[in-house]
């Protein structure tokens, strides 16, 4: 899938990808990288963290764009839903960008949402019918022992876990050495 997305961002798309790593896709100043497995946010979280990156803030119009038309592509092999950067597990109702600390200015949520109060604490990209929108998810399977394999099939013989999402990772570019701060 790597190399078929790799092959159509090349194609599709005017981008430059000097300053990105091999894997990352860049857009403006920033390197978004598409996970290619499920995980628990904070899981997705640290994996991001792994890479010096963070879980991506969805917050302008054109980047939204951005993703949507490459999350498109990737919807009609039955990737719908993706983990982003953003919590109100701290104060229930007040959704943060993991990258800044900062409110949500521009939003997208979709009609209804946020609806999970203390259940539901973790950003989604999803599909709405058409519309790439937000909604609140859980932000783990609890309880249950996700089926921790990294296979990246697209059918499912059964539903995947509540709370366990494929995810966006994001860093600068140039970044990857350097280093965020968080915290
Ligand atoms: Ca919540
Ligand atoms: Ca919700």
């Amino acid at each position: 899938m790597v190399l078929r997305l790799g092959l159509l961002l090349c194609v599709g798309l005017p981008l430059v990808l000097a300053t990105c790593q091999i894997g990352w896709t860049e857009y403006k100043e920033d390197c978004i990288w598409f996970s290619q497995g499920k995980k628990s946010w904070n899981d997705a979280e640290a994996d991001c963290r792994s890479k010096t990156a963070w879980l991506l803030s969805d917050d302008s119009q054109d980047k939204h764009d951005f993703l949507a038309t490459i999350l498109n592509v990737l919807r009609g092999r039955g990737i719908a839903e993706w983990f982003i950067g953003a919590t109100d597990y701290t104060f229930e109702g007040s959704f943060r960008w993991l990258e800044t600390g900062g409110p949500l200015t521009f939003t997208k949520w979709a009609p209804g949402q946020p609806n999970g109060t203390t259940v539901e604490n973790c950003l989604t990209l999803k599909w709405v019918d058409r519309e790439l929108l937000w909604e609140d998810e859980k932000c783990s399977s609890r309880g249950k022992r996700a089926n921790n394999n990294n296979h990246t099939h697209v059918h499912h013989t059964h539903p995947p876990p509540m709370g366990m999402y494929y995810y966006i990772c994001e860093t600068r570019n140039g970044d990857h050495n350097s280093g965020p701060v968080f915290g």
